[in-house]
Parts: structure tokens; sequence; C-alpha cells
């Protein structure tokens, strides 16, 4: 074992944001950078002696490097036992689960989620609790501290782990599982799901393309679309995980997942497109000709998860993120449960989940999840969707015709504004939030305004508070609008406009969200004087 002092110092800027700490791959292979981080978690949290930990990544570039290095720390600081997925890949929901269902103190997970990688790109690192969940902000804000007096770190000078053989390992005290990162994940979704209808509907000529982008979830869904529910071969496609993703954004969204959109959107679509992100926590999903906005899917499979077997009880509540568009409020009204709007982020939901306040929750940045593990979880979103459309029989447009019908649609579209300077935005987060006392009342764009406020959030079970979680402005006529700055990228600042505007039951549901939501995205321009602060008022990408 070897105690290593750190020459530089402590480095600067190691603070985890939405999801972990994210940074350019060459930030993390400066020398001690992603030692100093993992030392500084594993002091955040009183050491890991005697403790056992999960740990996977996505498979990008510097992957298994990393998975190499933490494991000897692991092993120097005394941990008991570490279990890996087999060539270091475990998607993220498969983490949480293996961290419940192996009761572990914790895990690892080395991802920039539906960041690009490649040694010029992306590489994150992301720590989560014992309850399978993100580490809460009252745990990143002690790994931050930690990473700001942290003077050495403890490495074991051991040779490296073969990754790719499943089997038992060791180093110094530490024992290493190497384990098959797919069938624990398998296992549970054929709990949760009526297996025997979804391959009754596969076997009835229903078709399917699920986009692995060149990322984690290709095995996951092969094994469980393909070989287990008698998905066609080929359904699944992109399913090798790639260093660099193939050259992509493994991001689920209509502009880095074009190719399948363009397939979906032909006359010769499969009746259901779904794909997922670098680590498998995110889903897009698609009905032939049709695209479903993530908020709306949340509020889909609110309305119909009693049709699943794991959700036939009914739900306790459902959970969505603040710039998640207000669907999932109706249905929650209307099944008389628990409706929660918490900051954008997974580590908010843990504590609803943990009280069995909430069953399922949902981001409209393509994340769905339930109570099974403390993540969201793309796959799950699609395979729920499949028992859904197994028992209905109705096609995805038919099912997304009679929501709207019965709940109204609420528009919505998100506009993100990449690189921006810094500076530029945060003068244009400012100036707006600087203006929100005069702001009720006034008319933009032929809106006037109700509220507008900087949303706060008020756990309800731990009473931690959560200040300055985005800038909310509400107009009459059912139009809303968010601004927030994202805290994931890595790369200046990313300005996220979110545009909403609800059409009751009644109202013409046929649309494009370009045109329903041109009102509400013309006053955001205006009011926060959007082409002085940063140039533009295109958006880099709109979803
Ligand atoms: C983004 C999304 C957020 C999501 C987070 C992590 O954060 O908006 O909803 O929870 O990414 O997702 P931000 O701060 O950039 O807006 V993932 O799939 O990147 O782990
Ligand atoms: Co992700």
């Amino acid at each position: 074992m070897t105690l290593s002092s750190i020459q530089k110092g402590p480095f600067e800027g190691q603070k985890p944001g939405t999801s972990g700490l994210r940074k350019k791959t060459r930030v993390f292979m400066e020398p001690g950078y992603l030692e100093c981080f993992v030392q500084s978690t594993f002091n955040a949290i009183g050491g890991v002696a005697g403790k056992s930990l999960v740990i996977g990544g996505d498979g990008r570039f510097y992957n298994d490097k990393a998975i190499q290095i933490i494991l000897k720390m692991a092993a120097a600081n005394g941990a008991a036992l570490a279990i890996v997925g087999q060539g270091g890949l475990l998607s993220t929901p498969a983490v949480s689960h293996l961290i419940r269902k192996r009761k572990t103190d914790g895990g690892l997970i080395l991802s920039a989620s539906h960041n690009p990688g490649g040694i010029d790109e992306d590489f994150g690192i992301k720590y989560n609790v014992a309850n399978g969940g993100p580490a809460p902000e009252s745990v990143t804000a002690s790994m931050f501290d930690e990473t700001l007096k942290i003077t050495e770190y403890r490495i074991s000078d051991a040779p490296d782990i073969a990754l790719d053989q499943i089997g038992q390992y060791q180093i110094g005290e530490m024992r290493i599982e190497i384990i098959d990162p797919v069938s624990d994940y398998a296992a549970l979704m054929e709990d949760l799901f009526d297996f025997d209808k979804i391959k009754g509907l596969f076997s009835g000529g229903f078709t399917m393309r699920f986009d692995a982008m060149h990322a984690v979830t290709g095995p996951y869904a092969k094994a469980i679309l393909e070989d287990q529910l008698g998905a066609a071969a080929g359904s699944v496609i992109n399913a090798v995980p790639s260093e660099d993703f193939g050259g992509g954004h493994p991001d689920p969204n209509p502009v880095w997942a074009k190719v399948l959109m363009d397939e979906m959107m032909s006359p010769a679509a499969p009746d259901f497109g779904a794909a997922s992100d670098g680590d498998g926590d995110r889903n897009m999903i698609v009905g032939r000709g049709t695209y479903v906005t993530p908020s709306d899917s949340l509020a889909v499979l609110a309305a119909n998860a009693h049709l699943a077997p794991a959700y036939a009880a009914g739900l306790a509540g459902v959970a969505r993120s603040m710039p998640t568009s207000a669907a999932s409020d109706r249905v929650a009204e209307k099944l008389g449960i628990n409706s929660f709007e918490t900051p954008t982020g997974w580590k908010f939901f843990g504590n609803l989940l943990d009280a069995g306040k909430v069953t399922l929750c949902g981001e409209e940045s393509a994340g769905t999840g339930s109570d099974h593990v403390r993540e969201k979880d793309g796959l799950w979103a699609v395979l729920l969707w499949l028992n859904i459309l197994a028992v209905r029989q109705q096609s995805v447009a038919d099912i997304l015709k009679d929501h709207w019908a019965e709940y109204g649609r609420n528009y919505y579209s998100r506009h993100d504004y990449e690189a921006v300077p810094t500076e530029a935005a945060n003068a244009l987060m400012a100036q707006l939030e600087a203006q929100f006392d005069a702001l009720p009342d006034t008319v933009w764009s032929g809106l006037t305004v109700i509220t507008a406020d900087s949303f706060s959030y008020h756990d309800p079970v731990d009473g931690s508070v959560s200040h300055n979680q985005g800038l909310r402005i509400s107009f009459g006529g059912g139009a809303r609008a968010v601004l927030r700055l994202s805290g994931t990228g890595t790369e200046g600042a990313t300005l996220r406009v979110y545009l909403e505007q609800y059409a009751g039951p009644e109202a013409d549901h046929s649309l494009t969200a370009e045109a329903a939501l041109a009102s509400v995205r013309a006053a955001v321009i205006e009011m926060t004087a959007m082409h002085s602060h940063i140039g533009r008022t295109e958006p880099n990408v709109g979803t």
C-alpha cells in the first residue's frame, strides 16, 4: 500500500453538479485529479474501512482506467468488498439496484451520462448512497469541502484486475467480485412486468426499434427485449458500447437520436421506438409517427401504471422536477394521490421514494423511474410502455390522443443555449430575477404575467431547503416559462429555457409544439433581453 501526498495541492472546481462531477476527460486524466476526488468522497463519508461498494460505468473512454484506480484506492482505504460489472460496465439503474440488492454501503458510477465521450470529450463520476440513489446535497457539500482541504490520498500498488473475467479477485484485504452486469437487473424487470403479455405482443407481430446509441444499455436491451421477450433480431440497434459512443451524443432526444426519429416518422416505421442515454437512465419514447415528450410520457405512465403487475395496487404519488410540465399533476389529481414538485436532479426524489410518498418520478429531460430503484431508469420506462401497450392493444398515438382528451395537453419544449459565456448567462438570470417584483400584470407578446419567482424546495421529509433552483414565470391562459442554468455542462454555461402551454380537454390538440409555444417563447426572449445578453435567440438544441 502506498500513501501518496498531493504535490500540486487540492484541485479547484471539484464541485459535484446536478449529477456528480463532470469535466473534460483530459482534466480527469491529470495526475491525481480523479484520485483526489475519490479520496475526498471517501473522507466525506467517514472513510470506507470495512465497507462494500458497487463500481461500474458506461464504458466511455477512461472508464476502465478509472475503475482500476478506484479499486486500488478502495483497497488501500480498507474497503471490504467491491462489486464490479464485467468489463467495467454497469448502467446507472443497475448500480442502484445492486446497491440495494447486495446491501452495500454505496457505489461509484463512472459516467458523464448523455455528454459525448472520448479523450477530448467528457468524463464524470458520481457517488450513490446506501439507498441506491445519488448522494443528497448534504453529502455532495461535504465531498466538495473535502476536495478543498485534501492533502493526500491512499492507493495500493497492486497490479490491475482482469475486469473482463467474471470471478473473485483480491487486492490486499479487499475482495472484488466481477459480475455479469445484466442478470440481476433483468431479473428485477421480470418481477415488475408481465413478460408473458409482452411476449404475446411480439409474437403477434408487434415491431420495435430500440437505439442503444452505442452506450451501456445495449447489452441490457438485447438480453431483455430480444432474448427474453422475443422482439425480432435487430430490434436493438447500436447495441455495442463504444468508448466514444460511435462519435455521437448518447442523448435520447429527437435531435441526437435523429436516425431513429426519421425511421419512426417514415411509412416503414415499426410500431414502437425507444432510445436510451450513455449510462442507461434516460429514455425516449416514440410511436409510429408520434414523438412522446418526456413530460407526457410520465403522465401516461402514471395514468396506466396499474396495468403492470408491480403497480397493480395503484401509486402512492407522483413527483416531477419543477421544469417538467404539469401533465402528471393532472393525473395525480384525478387519481387522488400525492404530487410533488422538486428541483432538477434525481437526488431530490430519494427522500420521497424512501418515505413511500411517491411511486413514480420523472423529469422533462427524459428521465422516468419508480420505487424499484433510486435512479431514473431508461429500460424500465420502455418496458412499462410495452406492458401498457400489450394490455391496451392500442397504438402509442391513440393512447396519447385519449390521454389529452381526458386531461388536456401540456404543449412543451425545452430550448438549450449551449456554451454561453458564464458571465453573460449569469447576468441574464440576475437581471430577470431583479425584475420579478414588478412583473405581475405586465404584458409580454400578448401574455400577462401572473407570478414570477425563484424556486426554493422545502423537502417534506428531512426539512432541508434548497434555494435558487430556477426562475419561473406563469402567464394568464395557461402558459409557463422556466429558466435555469445547467449543472452538468463542461463548457461555459448552458442556459435552459423551458416552455409550456396548457390546452384543456376540449381544446385543439393537433398544433405543433412550436406553434403552440410561439407566444411564450417570444415573451421570454423579450423579457430577458436575450439578444443583448447572449447575442442570439436561436437555441442550439430544441427538444
Ligand atoms: C440535466 C437534466 C436533469 C438531469 C441531469 C442528469 O441536468 O436537466 O433533469 O437530472 O441532467 O441526468 P442540468 O443541470 O444539466 O439541467 V443524466 O442522464 O445526465 O445523469
Ligand atoms: Co444519464
